[in-house]
């Protein structure tokens, strides 16, 4: 069902329990999950009108920009089976006594402008990859997609409440995506070609004082260079180039535990895998189990399987599918409860894509020195 009220934003969070004061505190992969978000299917269209992503889906099929870009319908099982889901992982994190929160719902097919662009609107499926979490704060990234761009106000009542709870909240300076910051030629392997700092957040993992910034598609020099003049004298931020030229981070290296880490044999070598990282022990994942649940093209890479999320640094959610990746992880002493988000690749992301950590037990620690 769409909900055309543009005032049903908040809806869900406004009509529930009190809006009490939330403290941000998230410096890591893996310290104890205390409270989180996770991601909604209402509302979900791939928006027709937003160029980049067209772009986007040109260089991956070799299209030219100039054909006809076909932007299936997402068929409404999808949505059921989807919604279905995403509220069994919620609720197993309930069960285990975390908070869970859930976007408010907006009306994608609203059209938002800015003075360089047209688009209906992206579903709030993702929150990892527009608000990122370090420390005490909440960091509105700077998307890659203009059908993105206020995304972020899907949170607002949230990030209300952790301003009120004494977090500290900063938004990076939006993109201005016109038509000529697109790539078009195919062999550039990067959507975007612009000066400004454009980055998802799902383009940053945390490891205490270090943070791993990928350079991708979706993560450019300029925006690493704003989170780490934003960031300087608190955090490192290593710059991850030449490992990966799609999207996230979170499908090449995933942090397990203090001393562990779990990297895509495709992409990561001895050589290339990032300095600190070369001081932990490094597990190779193993070949993903391939599957499909409907027609739809795959908007992720065949590695979903590594975007696992960790509730703590001895448990796991993990593609239920990905049996010899779950055995790798229990040889290491990580307990795994295996779910499934059966049109993740589709619809764009895994357990880790889904979720956004507000709040895990634990502090700021050094675990490179
Ligand atoms: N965060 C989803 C991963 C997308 C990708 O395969 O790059």
């Amino acid at each position: 069902m769409l909900h055309n009220n543009p005032n049903a934003i908040s809806a869900r969070q406004e009509n529930g329990s009190a809006q009490s004061p939330i403290r941000v505190n998230a410096h890591n992969e893996w310290d104890p999950l205390e409270e989180v978000v996770v991601g909604i299917i209402d509302n979900a269209r791939f928006p027709r009108k937003d160029h980049v992503l067209k772009t986007d889906i040109a260089l991956e099929t070799n299209q030219s920009i100039h054909d006809d870009i076909e932007i299936p319908d997402i068929p409404d099982f999808v949505i059921e089976e989807t919604r279905e889901d995403l509220d069994i992982f919620a609720g197993e994190m309930e069960k285990m006594g975390i908070t869970v929160h859930r976007p408010g719902v907006i009306d994608t097919q609203r059209k938002v402008a800015s003075p360089f662009w047209e688009t209906e609107q992206f579903y709030n499926y993702c929150p990892r990859d527009v608000l990122m979490t370090v420390g005490d704060m909440i960091i509105e990234s700077a998307n890659i997609f203009p059908s993105r761009y206020f995304e972020a106000y899907a949170y607002r009542d949230l990030l209300l409440r952790c301003l009120e709870g004494g977090s500290r909240w900063i938004a990076a300076p939006r993109p201005r995506l016109r038509a000529i910051d697109c790539n078009t030629d195919a062999r550039v392997k990067a959507i975007l070609n612009t000066a400004d700092p454009a980055f998802d957040a799902a383009n940053v993992i945390k490891a205490g004082k270090d943070l791993f910034y990928l350079i991708s598609s979706s993560g450019n020099e300029a925006g690493l260079k704003w989170l780490r003049n934003t960031l300087r004298g608190e955090y490192r931020v290593h710059a991850c180039p030449g490992l990966y030229t799609g999207m996230h981070i979170d499908t090449t290296i995933t942090l397990l535990r203090p001393g562990l880490v779990l990297v895509n044999p495709e992409r990561v070598n001895e050589d290339n895998l990032p300095e600190p990282l070369k001081k932990w022990d490094v597990i190779y994942a193993p070949e993903m189990e391939e599957y499909a649940y409907s027609d739809l093209p795959p908007l992720c890479s065949a590695w979903l399987g590594l975007n696992l999320f960790m509730i703590n640094p001895n448990l796991a959610v993990v593609d239920a599918h990905q049996k010899a990746l779950i055995k790798l992880l229990e040889k290491h002493k990580i307990d795994v409860l295996p779910l499934k988000l059966r049109h993740g690749s589709p619809l764009g992301g895994g357990f880790h894509c889904v979720t956004l950590d507000i709040r895990r037990r634990g502090g700021k620690e050094d675990y490179f020195s």
